[in-house]
């Protein structure tokens, strides 16, 4: 029996559970091409801002025994780039998922304007990059996360969702939810790398990546417990009509098993990706699907959500 690993995330059927995340080999034309080509059920895009930008000085990306370290600085191509290349990557043939993460309310507005008149599939403003000096993280503010969604939720029909950054405290999921209840937020993205860790190299006495003195987003092994954690919190404070794409720390099938049921409705791979490229796709969807085999679950919807109480 083939197991059927399809999903709708916002309305868009997705062929399979898996995507690439914002972030790693996402950002030029080949690399999204790459992905197009790939197990990946969507093509998701680097994050943009309005103009282009190289990003913080190098080194910013460090491989880690159990994930990495990076500090990118939103390297990318400007929010006109993407536009331009949508065609081409939808005439390859799956769902196109972008994303926008402008450094104020303005630049959201005007980039999830252009994008909504285009034909991407889904939005996901991305509210979480930790890694631009002086620039906070909108969602640990709340009232700012509110005036956000007021205004890019009002622009189109287009499904809109956000990428969360981590949260560490059962009031701070309350009130995040509370603000994406109330307005028309399709689904939620949980969750961006733990910002702001350090790595010490104890031989040089240095960090080792520069930006920020060496402060950067985990991501990897590391953070799979914080990233089941905020799946499984918002899945239980939001309605189902909201669906939840897990990120953190994929890389088996059984991962992207415990984001299931923890109630993931997709999940995005990024660590991974980066470090193995575009083959981890299909591994892992055919480890998932053997597992789910042996558990005899037929379909994402036997699963999902469906964490036993101990
Ligand atoms: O580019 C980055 O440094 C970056 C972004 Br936009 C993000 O959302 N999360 C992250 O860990 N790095």
């Amino acid at each position: 029996m083939k197991i059927d690993l399809s999903t709708h995330v916002a309305g868009v059927k997705l062929e399979s559970y898996l995507m690439n995340a914002s972030g790693p080999k996402c950002t030029t034309w080949e690399e999204l091409h790459t992905i197009a080509q790939s197990h990946s059920s969507a093509v998701v895009t680097k994050s943009c801002t309005i103009a282009p930008r190289e990003g913080n000085p190098e080194p910013r990306y460090q491989d880690l025994p159990l994930g990495s370290i990076q500090s990118m600085g939103l390297p990318n191509l400007g929010y006109k780039a993407y536009l331009e290349m949508i065609p081409a990557l939808k005439a390859l043939g799956k769902p196109v998922i972008v994303s926008v993460s402008g450094f104020s309310v303005e630049d959201n507005i005007e980039m999830v304007t252009a994008f909504q008149q285009s034909d991407v599939d889904l939005i996901e403003v991305n509210f979480s990059c930790p890694n631009i000096p002086g620039k906070a993280q909108v969602a640990y503010d709340f009232e700012q996360t509110d005036k956000a969604l007021a205004a890019i939720t009002a622009l189109g029909n287009k499904p809109i969702g956000i990428k969360l950054a981590p949260y560490f405290d059962m009031s701070h999921f309350v009130a995040a939810a509370n603000v994406i209840k109330k307005y028309p937020v399709k689904f939620i993205t949980c969750i961006n790398s733990i910002g702001n860790t350090l790595i010490i190299d104890p031989y040089t006495e240095q960090p080792i990546i520069k930006p920020k003195g060496g402060f950067g987003g985990l991501c990897g092994d590391y953070i799979k417990p914080v990233g089941l954690a905020n799946v499984r919190a918002f899945r239980e404070l939001l309605d189902d009509n909201v669906q939840i794409i897990g990120v953190g720390g994929i890389k088996t099938g059984i991962d992207a098993f415990e984001y299931l049921l923890a109630g993931a409705d997709a999940v995005q791979i990024a660590t991974c990706f980066e470090k193995e490229g575009e083959t981890c796709f299909e591994r892992i969807e055919t480890e998932l699907a053997e597992f789910m085999k042996s558990k005899n679950y037929q379909c994402i919807a036997d699963a999902k959500g469906k964490l036993k109480p101990l």
